[in-house]
């Protein structure tokens, strides 16, 4: 059967359904238009007239219809939806949201992939974003990560660095191998999530079909205001299903919105996708003690030493009605943060707690939180902000400074964040670690045979295209990850050479 009959692609006959009487075509000012089509000339072969205000406020908007793209994460796609409490983690956590048992907190969420442009396929290797927003009724809270429980550098001094070499050379416009493998071998703590992303795993088949991690280590605080670590783990309910590199790559050529269409398809034909929140929890007693840096990106936590602990669902039941509106302009910060979920000591999160919302201030505006999309509609914004391009909400007559005599809104003293003490020498700490061991135990203890195989198979696929040093220092720390793995690669890669010198 033709996919013409998919939602998607029904979209305008499905709308046409819905009007009886034709509106009245309208200028941005809403007055009505005569002729939509001929342009005002001063006679029949003459040149335009300045006074077409019809084609003046049509072409004027057109000129100005694109934002910045994301600088990263700029293909994507979303939904909306809920949250739904199962299990009681009060006693970890005070936040609204996990309140009481049946609890449901509406959401949006945006998947992405993260090197490619707003226009690039969906299909390609590359980790997936996994974007929650919260509309609490405490303000939006909202955890963005990815599909990976780690990422590739721990510190955030590196992730501009990080990202040019995963995008495009800036003298030949291209992807380029050798940016590419020569960051990676520099920074050796990236070869963790490396592997990963040469797995099966790093081609999920669509969005439905991944899970989602919120990957730092965050705190969660209680109603006594005592703190533990976790971690959040978005398991999908639609099992786990990834795209075989030919099918991917095909794809990429005839479907480049695959995971988008099929989003979408499936929340139209009411097949909701699921996912089953999970926390880790560790206690500062066992941080203490713990024989890695609990907050270093680059590490897991073992589920043995710190169980899975089930929290709730999460639902996606609702497309956008509006692209742009609501998911091109929807936008998440780590910082975005609610009274009992607070951040930890890690670097990297700590980096992006700033950066997120400097980014939305150049891609939407100083008002980027009163679209409605990122507003928190669930409680009110009452503080001493006001104006600035596009402003609506000017908070009605109330003062505009603090502190004041009129009645403005005032503190909440009782939700003061838990207290932690630090000491140490202002400095700047190199948390380089071992970087090898939980990489071996994933490809030894995790991947079968054949998953291991097409491991190196992909990894040999990439590197190839790399100068010969760098292909050899790639070899040195996949041998220190396994040796058995950096044999194979080295055999695929040798083979890969005397193919080429055999054309
Ligand atoms: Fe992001 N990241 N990131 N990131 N990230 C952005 O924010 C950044 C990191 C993630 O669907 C940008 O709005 C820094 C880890 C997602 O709208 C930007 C660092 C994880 C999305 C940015 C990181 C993510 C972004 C670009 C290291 C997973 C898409 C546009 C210090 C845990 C959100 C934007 C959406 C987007 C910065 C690392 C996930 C530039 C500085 C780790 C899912 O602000």
């Amino acid at each position: 059967m033709s996919k013409i009959r998919d939602p998607t692609d029904r979209q305008l006959e499905d709308y046409k359904k819905t009007i009886t009487s034709l509106d009245i075509l309208r200028t941005g000012n809403g007055t009505p238009v005569d002729d939509h089509t001929n342009t005002l000339q001063a006679g029949e072969r003459g040149p335009l007239l300045l006074q077409d205000h019809t084609f003046l406020d049509e072409i004027t908007h057109f000129d100005r219809e694109r934002i910045p793209e994301r600088v990263v994460h700029a293909k994507g796609g979303g939904a909306f939806g809920y949250f739904e409490v199962t299990h009681d983690i009060s006693k970890y956590c005070k936040a609204n949201i996990f309140s009481s048992i049946g609890k449901q907190t509406p959401v949006a969420v945006r998947f992405s992939t993260v090197g490619g442009e707003s226009g690039s396929a969906d299909t390609v290797r590359d980790p997936r974003g996994f974007a929650i927003k919260f509309y609490t009724e405490d303000g939006v809270w909202d955890l963005v990560g990815n599909n990976t429980p780690i990422f590739f550098i721990k510190d955030p001094m590196l992730f501009p660095s990080f990202i040019h070499t995963q995008k495009r050379n800036p003298v030949t416009h291209l992807k380029d191998a050798n940016m590419f493998w020569d960051f990676l071998t520099l920074r050796p703590e990236s070869i963790h999530q490396v592997i990963i992303l040469f797995s099966d795993r790093g081609i999920p088949d669509g969005y439905r079909h991944m899970n989602g991690y919120g990957s730092h280590t965050f705190k969660m605080v209680n109603s006594s205001n005592k703190a533990v670590y976790v971690k959040f783990h978005f398991k999908t309910d639609q099992g786990i299903k990834n795209l075989d590199v030919k099918k991917a790559r095909n794809l990429a050529a005839d479907d480049p919105d695959y995971s988008n269409r099929d989003l979408y398809n499936a929340i139209a034909n009411g097949n909701y996708p699921t996912w089953t929140l999970y926390i880790q929890v560790m206690t500062f007693e066992e941080v203490a003690s713990c024989s890695f840096n609990p907050f270093d990106i680059t590490k897991v936590w073992s589920h043995a030493e710190y169980p899975l602990i089930q929290v709730g669902k999460l639902v996606l039941n609702r497309n956008p009605t509006n692209y742009f509106a609501d998911i091109e302009q929807i936008a998440f910060s780590p910082a975005h943060l609610i009274p009992g979920i607070e951040p930890s000591p890690d670097k990297l999160l700590q980096g992006r707690l700033f950066s997120y919302s400097d980014t939305h201030r150049h891609r939407l505006g100083t008002n980027y939180l009163q679209l409605p999309v990122n507003c928190p509609y669930r409680s009110k914004v009452t503080n001493y902000q006001r104006d600035g391009p596009q402003a609506y909400n000017n908070q009605g007559s109330a003062p505009n400074y603090y502190p004041n005599s009129f009645s403005g809104p005032e503190n909440q003293s009782h939700l003061k964040l838990s207290t932690f003490s630090v000491s140490g020498d202002v400095n700047r700490y190199d948390w380089s670690s071992d970087n090898y061991s939980q990489a071996g135990i994933l490809y030894k203890k995790v991947m079968s045979n054949d998953e291991q195989n097409r491991l190196a198979e992909n990894l040999a696929d990439s590197i190839k295209c790399a100068a010969d040093f760098l292909q050899e220092k790639a070899i040195y720390h996949f041998t220190k990850v396994n040796k058995e793995l950096g044999e194979k690669l080295q055999t695929k890669l040798e083979e890969a050479k005397y193919a080429k010198a055999n054309l």
